[in-house]
């Protein structure tokens, strides 16, 4: 399933999911071992390469007509180089972005689908190092074929737009030609309004149709009733034969920073959120669509409202569940922990421009989404670190003027970014790496905010936690027992909320997750897990479930 509604009913897409030929490829360029494995899947979960770190090639053998072909991979660990028939078609850098390869003129028979997929740690890679989360190896979400015209449309953009209480939408297309196309139109049907058709000229093979339109019949996107509409694009050639299509779907939701308050819709939003890393027992980060879904039921019955997907942007099946299932989301564009060292990486801000316009374009849609994060906990505290945070936010904002942007910092009392922000987002670990308890850290905190330039705007907690090991029961609440951690949330979570600024709570985490073996602080991570969850990696719930449960629901808000 490459996505939870049918995107095209003309242009032709079969998914390549399914058996592929897997060979480790060594240091000098040697095949090892080759298996046959299930695409998409991490190869963490095969005997033997349980912690492979390194370069696996991934084959597959394709029946195609001729004409021209895009292949997409939603997702590769964590660096890809793309072969076809032998010759090198792509290179990609991110495990958590999509990506196209157009092929043009493919010749009717039998091709060879080649992926050379890395997760090896190296000066290459800016943003994937050791971690506290692990970057397992693999094509690890779906990859589809899709069968192309002369021109195909790449994109459509719908912008949710409330003017003087009237629900707009504007919608933009971006259309890509293969071929000279003269004559082709492009007709735009958006949710229930007739169809408007759009003569489209190419300027260097790119063509672009937009408009904006009244949906006065439509209802809003929120919580309680998300209710979601669809946007269409059908490219016609010259003698109105259909060419391409693609649908996107769609929400109307407003979401603002008023002073120190977040407007969804008009109404003030309290977050009771959730972090949530991809990762599940043996599987990895390659969750299966029934798991993220009962992974959102799970966190439904919480009572929380968002769930921030730390620390990189997730699998599209994933937001489509969130949209449908009306939870609010926190995109995060990849980044965790990153020293000013590892900012003066020559790749950072490359690989970080490129992670955020990939994040943008392709999950611009979802409705869940009314937050961008970037750079959790990196070096704000420093002034080259300041400016990389700026360029971050500014480029969002040229993507995206519709959502917040904000960043979860652990800088107290020395960022220097938070003037950047429409919202402020700490990370307060009170009773844990902080002596404080909630209500006071949260306070001191706060004092401190409103001497900064981050005074009057909202405050959010975008992480508050304990580890708990999942079956380990103390008498005395140990430390580490699901005991102490289940107390601890219980008394956290009222006493924090009951400063009446803050804008909302995000639990670290969700579910438990595996972190790097590399990763220098592993100390403080028995199982080589991150064992803050309130369930743990296969989703049994430790005592914390049901005191989370029972604190989120009782807040007043
Ligand atoms: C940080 C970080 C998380 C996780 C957490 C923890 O604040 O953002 O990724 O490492 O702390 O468990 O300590």
């Amino acid at each position: 399933m490459l996505r939870t509604f049918n995107q095209h009913t003309v242009r032709p897409v079969s998914g390549l999911d399914g058996i592929w030929q897997m060979t480790a490829i060594a240091e000098n360029g040697e095949a090892g071992r080759s298996t046959e494995v299930y695409v998409p899947s991490c190869w963490e979960n095969i005997r033997g390469f349980e912690s492979y770190r390194g370069v696996c090639k991934f084959t597959k053998k394709i029946e195609t007509s001729a004409g021209h072909f895009r292949l997409v991979f939603y997702g590769v660990s964590h660096t890809a180089d793309v072969f076809f028939d032998g010759q090198k078609v792509a290179h990609h850098y991110n495990a958590y972005t999509p990506f196209e390869v157009v092929l043009k003129n493919v010749t009717a028979g039998t091709h060879t689908v080649e992926v050379l997929a890395d997760n090896r740690f190296s000066e290459a890679s800016a943003l994937h190092i050791p971690n506290d989360y692990r970057s397992y190896g693999g094509i690890t979400r779906p990859v589809a074929l899709e069968c192309l015209s002369a021109a195909y449309v790449h994109h459509l953009h719908v912008t949710p737009l409330l003017e003087n209480g009237t629900w707009k939408a504007h919608v933009k297309a971006q259309v890509t030609a293969l071929e000279p196309c003269s004559g082709t139109t492009l007709s735009l049907k958006i949710a229930n309004l007739n169809a408007l058709s759009f003569n489209l000229n190419f300027e260097n093979g790119v063509a672009v149709a937009e408009t904006t339109v009244e949906l006065p019949n439509c209802r809003p996107w929120s919580t309680e009733d998300p209710a979601l509409y669809f946007a269409t694009a059908t490219l016609l050639g010259q003698d109105g034969t259909a060419m391409d299509d693609l649908t996107e779907r769609f929400g109307l939701r407003e979401v603002k920073a008023v002073g120190r308050k977040i407007l969804l819709n008009g109404k003030q939003l309290f977050v009771k959120g959730f972090n949530r890393h991809e990762d599940y027992g043996n599987l990895g980060c390659a969750i299966p669509p029934e798991v993220m879904n009962a992974d959102i039921d799970l966190i439904k019955s919480t009572g929380a409202n968002l769930i921030r997907t730390c620390h990189y942007p997730n699998d599209q099946r994933f937001l489509d569940f969130c949209d449908e299932r009306g939870i609010l989301v926190w995109e995060e564009a990849h980044a965790r922990s990153f020293t000013l060292e590892n900012m003066q990486n020559p790749h950072f801000k490359q690989q970080s421009e490129d992670c955020i316009n990939e994040m943008v374009e392709n999950h611009y849609n979802h409705p869940s989404i009314i937050f961008w994060g970037i750079l959790n906990e990196c070096a704000s505290d420093t002034e080259y670190g300041a400016e990389c945070y700026l360029l971050q936010y500014k480029q969002l904002r040229s993507l995206d003027s519709t959502r917040l942007l904000t960043s979860a910092s652990c800088k107290l009392y020395k960022d220097l970014t938070l003037g950047y922000a429409d919202v402020v987002s700490i990370n307060l670990y009170p009773k844990w790496y902080y002596k404080e308890s909630g209500l006071e850290l949260v306070e001191k905190v706060n004092n401190w905010i409103q001497t900064t330039e981050g005074a009057d705007k909202p405050f959010l907690v975008s992480e508050f936690g304990a580890a708990g090991l999942y079956g380990f029961r103390s008498f005395s609440h140990d430390k580490y027992s699901e005991d102490r951690q289940a107390e601890l949330l219980a008394e956290l979570i009222p006493d924090m909320a009951k400063a009446d600024y803050l804008s909302g709570l995000i639990l670290w985490q969700f579910c438990d997750c595996r972190t790097d073996n590399e990763w220098g602080l592993w100390q403080g991570r028995p199982k080589t897990q991150n064992n803050k969850g309130i369930v743990d990696t296969y989703r049994r719930p430790k005592l914390s479930y049901e005191a989370v449960c029972k604190a989120y629901k009782e807040l007043k808000k």
